[in-house]
């Protein structure tokens, strides 16, 4: 199942709206002999990739896959009926599949005489590579991580405006990948006239990865002219969360990265439509300037919006905090 989860990591941010699956094709001795990773939409699934790479080698096998193997003729044949053809005689997936058009993949299996097993490494599955699309296919709103640096005094800038830049180069190049593996970046119009961002995903030489999320700027005002987002960001002329997210979902975006600033975030935390929170704190301290989060609708202690940590490693000299909200 971990060699199933690597594979899906590959393909994160090439699926959406479809989930980023991964699945291992095991002979009948319990080698691995097929790997494969979901298709951008249309194209195949995981199984069928890791199928094909198999070949005749797959009957009497075991397909370990990170989602239930969906039952369904969609944009392609259901992958139930190619297990059985290939002649696989068991299947073991992390995950039942929400979305009820492709779930019951496990019964067909059951009944075709294969046996399934349910849950292997459920909860890493949960929160990596699926997580997004989880939210996505339970609420039908994309998932939003909300991203800042700030020092150990919670500011994201000092009192002159200046913020380049508070989080070491480690952290920076990690958000650069990370940006490379979601559907969209979204900043408000406050962002763009401070920072002028480009909202790219660059290499360590400034080079751009190989996929690039949609930038999204969300404001009622026009872009400033000669902005670098000004041809390439989707622009959504309101301040409503919901509808950002709306706008995100009809555009076929699961995975969101909301990375400023305050205000915008704010609104967010109002809303109650942050999903997780990613912090790098630096160990820095400017006494004065802006917080991560303005007005998030909190005025005494008892409102406090309260977390549960899922995780907390250090990027170069930072904390990286990995929070999700208590519900
Ligand atoms: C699988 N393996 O690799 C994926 C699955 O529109 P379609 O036909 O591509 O189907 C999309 C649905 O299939 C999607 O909403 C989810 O329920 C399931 N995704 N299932 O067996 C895969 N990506
Ligand atoms: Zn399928």
């Amino acid at each position: 199942m971990r060699l199933a989860i690597a594979e899906s990591e590959r393909v994160r941010g090439t699926t959406s709206p479809n989930p980023p699956v991964g699945c291992v094709v095991l002979d009948e001795n319990g080698h691995a002999v097929g790997f494969g990773a979901t298709q951008p939409v249309g194209g195949a699934h995981a199984e069928v990739m890791a199928l094909k790479e198999a070949g005749t080698r797959a009957r009497g096998g075991t397909a370990v896959v990170t989602l239930e193997p969906c039952s369904h003729y969609g944009r392609t044949p259901p992958c139930t009926e190619a297990l059985r053809e290939a002649g696989i005689k068991h299947v073991i997936h992390a995950l039942s599949d929400p979305n009820p058009k492709a779930a019951g993949g496990a019964e067909v299996l059951a009944e075709a005489g294969i046996t399934v097993e349910s849950g292997l490494l459920a909860d890493e599955v949960s929160r990596g590579p699926l997580r997004a699309w989880l939210h996505y296919a339970r609420t039908g709103r994309p998932h939003v991580t909300w991203k800042y640096a700030a020092t150990l005094d919670g500011r994201i800038a000092a009192s002159d405006g200046t913020s380049q830049w508070i989080s070491s180069e480690a952290s920076r190049r990690e958000v650069h990948e990370l940006r490379a593996k979601l559907d969209a970046i979204v900043v408000g119009m406050n962002t763009v006239r401070l920072d002028d961002p480009a909202l790219t995903a660059r290499d360590a030489a400034g080079m751009p990865l190989a996929r690039q999320p949609l930038p999204v700027v969300v404001g009622t005002s026009d872009l400033p002219g000669g902005a670098k987002l000004q041809h390439t960001a989707l622009h959504v002329r309101t301040h409503e969360p919901d509808d950002v997210l709306k706008a995100l979902a009809e555009r076929g975006v699961v995975d969101v990265l909301l990375e400023g600033g305050p205000t915008l975030a704010g609104a967010f935390w109002r809303a109650g439509r942050v999903d997780r929170v990613l912090a790098y704190i630096a160990p820095a301290l400017l006494g004065d300037g802006p917080a991560a989060v303005l007005g998030a609708g909190v005025s005494t202690i008892t409102d406090a919006v309260r977390l549960t940590v899922e995780d907390v490693t250090m990027s170069g000299p930072d904390l990286r905090i990995s929070a999700v909200p208590q519900t």
